[in-house]
């Protein structure tokens, strides 16, 4: 190492150069392993996702093309667990869509300097199971400060909420209007609406219901556009009534353990972010698994959320097995007496295959420890998707159990129906749905304020 003078950690995260320019060669970004900011992570406008044969694509975009080996497997992170890579890569998924910075990112106070910044309180764990393949020397618990940061300011969630579904409900709504203005119902009308939802992705046979409902008696009357949003809200409703069910957290676990999985670029490390925002403001103790030991950034990212949010995050170098990580954060939460313990994972694997039989080592080894875990498998699944987002419920309540289902980036889509279409074809529970990058961008999922905000209405 050289002896140059690190910036501290926000200084990296807002690029802040070291302060006597460096000429360690291995920190040039030619000889990081050559790693670009991820496509999958800024937000597509189209579905990037595929449907062929019914098969998701885990390999599209960044996916089919695995990054070198990891290299970094003898670094010792208790020195330098920050140079794996360059500052210009360093929490790139963090990366604002379309150049808006994320909510709560800016510092608040003052950078420290350089030289007074907080290191990482460093703890070594033991290895407890000879069967792991475990690296004791590597495994580290990064402490957050001891307060983090403030909450950034609170839009109402319902602000959020229509901001975040506007794409959907304006789509729709623009096309209720044209359908249903100064014009007499009939089987044409109805079959523009029903095509409209599909569109949106709500799946045929609820575009079917719902447009059998609007026209049920009222075949050549006139229906005023707001009679059909009326009769929308009330049909999505219904229909996403039987899943809006919450998280329910069992304080007797201790740890109660969250495994979150979902492919790559979903917004499983954002979601553990956002939700340890919300588990610590209720007053539980919370520590998060970095298994998604795939690549460096991710590590890096789930570490900036556990400092945001005042949680540990349990960590090993990039490569690591990731079972092994998940037990070592198990015993580490059961020993530090944390109520909620977040497991990351990885969805970046070169084929499905892999990935499926990674998330079942997960599963095995944490029952080593306690047979009840994992109590929660979230899936995390993106809207932008679209229909490939039902292949991906399949497969993976095959592999992992999914006990429950949280959809990001509904903003990010003109099709939000897909929650609808999802309900009616598996019924498993939403516990939560996303609408932004913000922390505080995630809330439970609510079957009426869903329906109104995508049908254009009020709060009502
Ligand atoms: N617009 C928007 N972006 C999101 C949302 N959730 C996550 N993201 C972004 O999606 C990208 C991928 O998220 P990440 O958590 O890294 O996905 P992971 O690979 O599943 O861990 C990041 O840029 C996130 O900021 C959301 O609800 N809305
Ligand atoms: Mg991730």
């Amino acid at each position: 190492m050289s002896e140059t003078k690190q910036p501290g950690w926000f200084g990296r995260l807002f690029g802040r150069k070291a302060e006597t320019p460096t000429e360690t060669p291995a920190e040039t970004p030619a000889e990081v392993p050559a790693e670009s900011p991820d496509p999958a992570v800024t937000m597509p406008t189209e579905p990037t996702g595929t449907l062929s044969e019914g098969v998701p694509d885990f390999a599209t975009g960044a996916d089919d093309v695995l990054p070198a080996p990891p290299t970094v497997t003898d670094a010792s992170p208790e020195t330098e667990p920050e140079h794996d890579l360059p500052d210009e890569l360093a929490g790139a998924d963090l990366e604002p869509v379309e150049g808006v910075q994320p909510e709560g990112l800016a510092p608040a106070a003052p950078e420290p300097e350089a030289d007074e910044a907080p290191e990482p309180e460093v703890r070594e764990s033991e290895v407890r199971d000879p069967g792991i393949p475990a690296e004791p020397d590597s495994l580290v618990i990064y402490q957050p400060p001891a307060e983090p940061e403030a909450p950034a300011e609170k839009r109402s969630w319902w602000g959020r909420l229509t901001g975040g579904l506007k794409r959907t409900s304006s789509a729709l709504s623009d096309r209720v209007t044209g359908l249903f203005t100064k014009r007499k119902l009939d089987a044409d009308t109805l079959e523009e609406l029903e095509d409209a939802l599909i569109q949106a992705d709500f799946g045929l046979e609820t575009a079917t219901r719902i447009a059998e409902a609007v026209g049920k008696g009222r075949y050549e009357k006139g229906i005023a556009p707001d009679e059909v949003r009326a009769i929308l809200a009330t049909e999505v409703e219904r229909a996403l009534d039987p899943v809006a069910q919450p998280l329910v957290i069992d304080t007797t676990k201790k740890p109660f353990v969250i495994l979150m999985i979902g492919v790559n670029g979903a917004g499983k490390t954002t979601t553990i972010g956002k939700l340890t925002q919300k588990f610590r403001a209720q007053g539980h103790s919370v520590m998060l698994a970095a298994g998604d030991t795939f690549r460096a950034a991710a590590i890096e990212q789930l570490r900036v959320w556990g400092e945001r949010t005042g949680a540990p995050v349990v960590a090993r170098p990039q490569g690591s097995d990731a079972a092994g990580l998940a037990y070592d954060a198990l015993q580490a939460a059961r020993d530090a007496g944390t109520d909620i313990l977040l497991i990351d994972t990885a969805g970046r694997l070169q084929n499905k295959a892999g990935l499926m039989a990674e998330l079942e080592k997960v599963i095995r080894v944490i029952r080593k420890l306690d047979a009840e875990t994992p109590h929660a498998v979230l899936l995390v699944l993106d809207a932008t998707v679209g229909q490939n987002a039902l292949s991906q419920v399949e497969i993976f309540q095959k592999t992992a159990g999914v006990t429950g289902l949280v959809m990001t980036k509904l903003d990010g889509t003109a099709r939000g129906g897909i929650l609808v279409a999802l309900a009616a074809k598996f019924g498993l529970p939403v516990h939560f749905i996303g609408v932004g990058e913000g922390v505080d961008d995630l809330e439970p999922f609510a079957a009426r304020d869903f329906a109104r905000a995508i049908a254009g209405l009020d709060k009502g």
